[in-house]
């Protein structure tokens, strides 16, 4: 009698344990069954439309047979990326059989994004690609694309040759000269925006204004407020060139060009920037000055909100949704649009405007989610002025913050991180500031908050840098943990 209840004992309580996966981001459901299944047992694919969400999918492992059920393409290869990972792990601890279990799962937000930004250093087509191959494994869903800025304009727009004749090189950054030129053709740019489909990753694509623009305006002076004549900027920090809101024709370029880029990016976000624009040339402008007579407006600020409400009757007309850096001095935003958060010490107002505004957000705040930052101190040179965002940090991120489950689900659409690219020169070093802290933001928009742990996640995290490890990913090896 013994004996039979110490074999209870076994099969339940120990052999469940021992069976634990390592998939990343944490499954929102695992539920382990007593057996195995030989590696090389053949797969049924079966469409089931009850699974409710399109990102959602069912995984049943069983001694002769691996289901996968899915209601849609992107569950489908999420069901298959989630298999790879088990396989790998069996490989790895070499056996040759997984063990037999039923995962059900399902995104806890439909936005979980990367951001890279080619404007300040060019990435190449084939390391963009890389990068959605690595990402789109661990379910992130999106890449936004920071396609310009005051030190690069990255994409082809056939109405305006200058933009990349002039706007796609500089001579220096810094002094570096490594990866000042380039910029994508309108034929790379949809194949990207292809090869991203085909792994479940919606590239959203970034027209960063009226800010940001010193390359747009070294490519056409003219649509700065007085004409000013620059070069592409060199160094970082924020200029004050900004687009010109007192003048028509900034506005027929902005219409042309979002026009051009809603034929290649089928994704209906599209992020217009508005972060970083001191007024400063429009309070001296006197187009601007008959504009403030022309509409009443009494306050500068309003002039960003008049900005942004004739930006977004472009972005209707092609059927997009504007995406914007929100800056809480702005007082009106187009009412369609989704905010970001993004600037530390922010939090706290931003969701209370979210609230009164009711406008959705994508929650990217420095303190959790800015991947340019150093993941330990002094971990690299040149950027000891930034803070410091550990792996632990990313993944204690709750994007929830203290909102009820129904507020959460009206105002918060999902998390970003944000791979600014001042110091970040190469794939080597993107990857290096990306992984490991992308598999915590992974799990931060997948998982929901009973089924994380920090603990949970360091148990996983092993298996996991050994599978970047054999895809040639280069990550940071977080050695603090190591003890
Ligand atoms: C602020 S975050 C910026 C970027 C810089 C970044 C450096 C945001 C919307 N704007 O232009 O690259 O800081 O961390």
């Amino acid at each position: 009698m013994k004996i039979y209840y110490i074999f209870l004992l076994l099969l339940f309580v120990v052999l469940p344990l021992s069976a634990q996966v390592n998939v990343i981001p944490q499954p929102n459901k695992i539920e382990y069954h007593k057996g195995s299944c030989p590696l090389k047992t053949p797969i049924t694919y079966i469409t089931d439309n009850s699974i409710p969400s399109k990102e959602g999918y069912e995984l049943i492992v069983q001694p002769k047979k691996i289901i996968l059920k899915f209601s849609s393409k992107a569950g489908k290869f999420y069901a298959e990326q989630t298999l790879a990972q088990l396989i790998f792990q069996a490989e790895q601890e070499s056996k040759k059989v997984l063990p037999c279990l039923s995962i059900i799962d399902a995104p806890r937000f439909s936005y979980r994004a990367l951001m890279i930004d080619p404007a300040r250093h060019y990435w190449k087509v084939e390391d963009i690609k890389k990068y959605i191959d690595v990402m789109a494994q661990y379910k992130l869903n999106y890449l936004h694309l920071h396609l310009n800025d005051d030190q690069g304009w990255r994409i082809e727009i056939k109405k305006y040759p200058k933009l990349t004749e002039v706007g796609a090189k500089r001579t220096d950054f810094e002094g570096s000269k490594r990866n000042n030129e380039g910029y994508y053709t309108q034929e790379e740019m949809k194949n990207l925006v292809a090869y991203g489909l085909e792994r479940n990753v919606q590239l959203v694509p970034e027209f960063d204004m009226p800010g940001h623009n010193d390359a747009t305006v070294a490519a056409y002076p003219f649509l700065s407020c007085n004409d000013t004549i620059i070069t592409v900027r060199t160094t970082s920090g924020v200029s004050k060139n900004l687009l010109c809101v007192g003048k028509e024709k900034v506005f027929s370029f902005i219409d042309d060009v979002i026009t051009e880029l809603s034929t290649i990016f089928p994704c209906t976000y599209f992020h217009i920037g508005g972060d970083e624009a001191p007024m400063d040339k429009w309070q001296e402008s006197k187009e601007v000055r008959t504009l403030k007579n022309k509409e009443n407006l009494k306050d500068d600020s309003q002039l960003m909100s008049y900005f942004f409400e004739k930006v977004n009757t472009s972005l209707l007309k092609n059927g997009k949704q504007p995406l914007i850096w929100m800056e809480l001095d702005v007082p009106v935003y187009p009412k369609n649009s989704i905010m970001y958060l993004w600037r530390i010490n922010t939090t706290k107002q931003v969701l209370e405007r979210a609230k009164k505004d009711n406008f959705k957000l994508i929650c990217s705040p420095g303190e959790y989610a800015y991947f340019d930052y150093p993941q330990a101190k002094d971990d690299l040179p040149n950027v000891n002025w930034m803070p410091t965002l550990p792996l632990e940090k990313v993944l204690l991120f709750n994007p929830g913050f203290n909102l009820s489950k129904e507020e959460e689900k009206q105002y918060i659409l999902g998390v970003e991180a944000t791979l600014w690219g001042e110091s970040v020169k190469d794939l080597f070093r993107a990857f290096y500031m990306t992984y490991p802290r992308a598999l915590a933001l992974s799990e931060v928009g997948w998982t929901q908050m009973p089924q994380r742990s920090w603990q949970a996640f360091v148990d996983r995290l092993e298996g996991q840098l050994s599978y970047l490890w054999h895809q040639g990913v280069n990550y940071r090896v977080p050695v603090e943990l190591a003890n």
